[in-house]
């Protein structure tokens, strides 16, 4: 990583250092920010993680101590924060607008320096230093690259390394979409050998499911699971009443539109998911077969080729059928 000397310049002159992520946080965003933010405190400086809104049950253990102060549930602190920055890092996000409307303008306002670190595609051009390589499996990854590219390999332990190894999980499929290298194997390798312990990770955060949880992955799999044989599509989606009556807290749904993927002969998953006056979107599909493509034309959205996300705002059952109409045209 040719910035890495550079940004780590940057956190070592900053007196206040705030790391942002993007909104409905994830494996990758939660690591990533931990990650850095333990790398910083490894350098002897501190820190404060600010996003737009709370870390998902499944993955709290993560924050290990560490305080992710949210937009959503305390505002003050974290206009606060972001006024009196100089450095402010933006992790996992390629637009000031994924964090949110209602966090964004306070972002953009902020004087501090801005840093980007990023693997999405097509990213604005909102930060003073831009890392964006859309060809790295996570934005974890890349903060183990800017370590390891500023010699700082020496300060890797247990608590940089946990975090970092959960991005990279996550963002990864469990270490199997084609988006991973032999580079992050090697990475994952020195990660291990420098005390992070990944049975811990894996059963932490995925054999702690409530039974609500369960309960409801099995009621969209038995009641909503749809499988468009010519197409081989596989549709599945929830309304807000179904998710609400099996008491759904944020999370539950994540990675179920990939039970959808792994059905015999599919070979794209659309998960719909009804929230306010919004359908939220995603899209996931096997090989080559694109499927940014279509939520970019039809659905607000965009992302990678086998992993794109997209939102509609005329209901449920209107954007299911849209997506029926539209789809000859995009897996034919
Ligand atoms: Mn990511």
């Amino acid at each position: 990583m040719k910035e890495a000397n550079k940004i780590v310049e940057a956190i070592m002159k900053a007196e206040n250092i705030v790391i942002t992520s993007h909104r409905s946080p994830d494996g990758d965003s939660i690591g990533s920010s931990l990650g850095l933010y333990n790398f910083i405190t490894a350098l002897g400086r501190k820190a404060l993680v600010c996003h737009p809104d709370a870390c998902p049950a499944f993955i709290e253990w993560a924050k290990n101590g560490v305080e992710i102060i949210d937009f959503e549930s305390d505002e003050e602190r974290v206009l606060k924060h972001l006024d009196e920055a100089d450095l402010i890092f933006s992790l996992d996000y390629n637009a000031a607008s994924r964090l949110g409307r209602d966090m964004s303008p306070h972002f953009e306002k902020a004087k501090a320096q801005k840093i980007m670190i990023d693997h999405h595609l097509d990213p604005d051009n909102f930060a003073d230093i831009m890392v964006s390589q859309s060809d790295v499996c996570s934005t974890a990854q890349l903060i183990f690259e800017l370590i390891a590219s500023s010699d700082n390999l020496n300060l890797l332990n247990k608590e940089i390394g946990t975090p970092l190894y959960l991005g990279i999980m996550t963002d990864t499929g469990s270490f199997r979409y084609s988006s991973l290298t032999s580079r992050t194997h090697e990475i994952l390798a020195i990660l291990l050998s420098n005390g992070v312990n990944h049975t811990d990770i894996h059963e932490a955060t995925f054999d702690n499911n409530r039974i609500d949880k369960l309960k409801l992955r099995a009621h969209i799999i038995a009641e909503r699971l749809e499988f468009l044989e010519e197409l081989k599509v596989a549709i599945i989606s929830v309304t807000e009443a179904e998710m609400e009556k099996f008491n759904h807290i944020k999370g539950d749904t994540e990675g179920i539109v990939n039970v959808a993927l792994s059905m015999e002969g599919v070979e794209a998953a659309v998960f719909f998911r009804e929230s306010g006056d919004m359908v939220k979107i995603s899209f996931r599909s096997k090989g080559t077969l694109p499927v940014n493509t279509i939520a970019n034309d039809h659905f607000n959205g965009g992302g990678h080729k086998n992993a794109a996300g997209g939102a509609s705002f005329v209901g449920l059952e209107e954007t299911i059928q849209n997506f029926k109409n539209e789809a000859p045209n995009y897996f034919k």
